[in-house]
């Protein structure tokens, strides 16, 4: 497809006005300020793990017990074992100083289901000293049904489930046992016990009104091709997003399938099954697989700062009071951005004509929601695709930072170049000559004239002006438009 000028996907998820972005008031409450469930939220609001959970009650190929359980987390982690008190401690110590923080998770170490009273004990301390703070829980969902009532006594309001088949003919390449009902289970009949368990979770936590995400993990060969199934099953049950996540397979890290040379999906076929997948159910994609005790926004983890905290007293403030001023704060920024959005870009009026266009751009931003990083110190672009419509978060694309302390790594840019090579425009806060000229003579253009606008702000911005020259005749602001 020629640049600037393919076909635009509608389906934008920023660029709508309103404040529930088309939502029902009691799901738009649930995700506005949750990182997972919104992109939005994802450059606001900050989620911690605390790794409570370190027994599993299944085994996936892709799973090496040592390690973090690798539906949620990077395989090949270690986290810290944390006790309900300690994780208790560790929250309130975080959450006193962190206002951005909205969501606390168990996801691991192992299976948060098969550690029940740990984590059960978990929320509710937590529950108990900052009650303002969102719970969520990842599982397997092979022992859910059993929880279902503890889960709404806690008001757990996210339940995540990872669901790699719905045919335990292809679960039995992933599954080798689960062990259920006190009994080891294998073969096909191991898979087609998780499987009707993961159904009737799933149809529980509908009745129950608690949000659900479904995460998968993309297996070459093994579910690629069933995975658009999976999406088709779970919107029967209304399933609010579903998280399609990349194998992570390297023989060091000792798993069935790293040993036995099954391999990662790369970025063009996962974006081409989270593509598939989209018309059935909402699909994530700022996914950042992070750690069973990661802490932070989600592209950043600050655990290490946090490192004593669980030594820490009990009687902290908890910063309900900050929290609930920087939520605030937000809601704010967004208003005056819709607003002006409205008021200034009128992108009704180019819809007609330019609706065909569609830009790929990529932004830097340190957090609050802005363009407001210098490319040299970027370790991450999100990548936008910007319409008349919005603009539709595709993807992150992770690098070394160029910036080597008062110079730049140029042999770096190449990476850079690779992974940036199908982006119309880079916005920045900052760039030096040489990137930028690097990029202008592939006919990317960097520019940090829309620096710390909001991110939409700056993405709709540049396609106008786009728009505008072609309307005028002058030269497109794309070199290869
Ligand atoms: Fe944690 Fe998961 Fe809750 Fe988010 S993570 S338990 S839903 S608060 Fe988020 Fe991390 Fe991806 Fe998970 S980026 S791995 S989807
Ligand atoms: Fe590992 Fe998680 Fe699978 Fe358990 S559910 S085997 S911890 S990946």
């Amino acid at each position: 497809m020629t640049k600037g000028t393919s076909s635009g996907c509608k389906s934008a998820n920023c660029g709508k006005s309103g404040s529930e972005e088309g939502f029902q008031k009691d799901v738009w409450d649930k995700i506005k300020d949750h990182p997972c469930y919104s992109v939005k939220a994802h450059n606001h609001f900050a989620r911690m793990h605390v790794s409570v959970a370190p027994a599993c009650n299944i085994q996936c190929n892709y799973c090496n017990r040592k390690y973090d359980c690798a539906n949620e987390s990077r395989p090949g982690v270690v986290s810290e074992r944390l006790s309900p008190v300690q994780a208790q401690r560790k929250v309130l110590s975080v959450a006193s100083k962190l206002p951005q923080l909205s969501v606390v998770g168990i996801a691991g170490p192992g299976d948060a289901l098969a550690n029940p009273d740990k984590t059960f004990e978990t929320f509710r301390l937590i529950r108990q000293e900052a009650p303002d703070i969102k719970l969520c829980l990842s599982t397997n969902g092979l022992v859910l049904p059993e929880y279902i009532d503890e889960i709404a006594k806690y008001d757990v309001e996210h339940v995540t489930l990872t669901i790699n088949m719905i045919d335990p003919r292809v679960g039995e390449k992933i599954y080798p046992w689960v062990y259920f009902e006190k009994k080891k289970w294998v073969g096909i009949e191991a898979s087609e016990i998780l499987h009707r368990q993961q159904m009737k979770s799933l149809e529980l936590l509908k009745e129950a009104g608690i949000l659900c995400k479904v995460n998968s993990v993309l297996i070459p060969g093994v579910n690629d091709k069933h995975l658009a199934d999976v999406s088709k099953e779970i919107k029967k049950y209304d399933v609010f997003l579903h998280n399609i996540v990349p194998l992570i397979s390297r023989p060091e890290h000792g798993t069935y399938f790293g040993k036995t040379g099954v391999r990662e999906p790369t970025p063009q076929e996962l974006k081409s099954v989270q593509d598939q997948s989209e018309g059935d159910v909402r699909v994530m994609r700022h996914c950042r697989q992070c750690r069973a005790d990661a802490i932070g926004m989600l592209n950043e983890d600050i655990r290490d700062e946090f490192q004593d905290a669980t030594l820490e007293s009990t009687n902290l403030d908890s910063g309900e009071a900050a929290r609930s001023e920087y939520r605030k704060s937000v809601i704010k920024l967004q208003k005056r951005v819709d607003d002006e959005l409205k008021s200034t870009l009128a992108l009704d009026e180019y819809s007609k004509e330019f609706d065909h266009i569609t830009l790929t751009i990529a932004i830097t931003t340190s957090g609050g929601g802005r363009i407001n990083q210098h490319f040299g110190h970027a370790s991450e672009f999100q990548v936008y695709e910007v319409t008349t419509s919005g603009c539709k978060y595709v993807s992150h694309r992770s690098v070394d930072t160029y910036c080597q302390g008062g110079y730049g790594d140029d042999e770096a840019l190449d990476t850079y170049m690779s992974k940036l090579k199908d982006c119309h425009a880079i916005l920045v806060s900052k760039v030096g000559r040489c990137p930028r000229e690097t990029f202008n003579d592939a006919g990317i253009e960097i520019s940090d004239k829309y620096a710390y606008k909001n991110i939409e702000e700056g993405l709709l911005s540049y396609l106008v002006s786009h728009l505008d020259a072609l309307k005028d005749g002058s030269s497109p602001v794309l070199a290869q438009t």
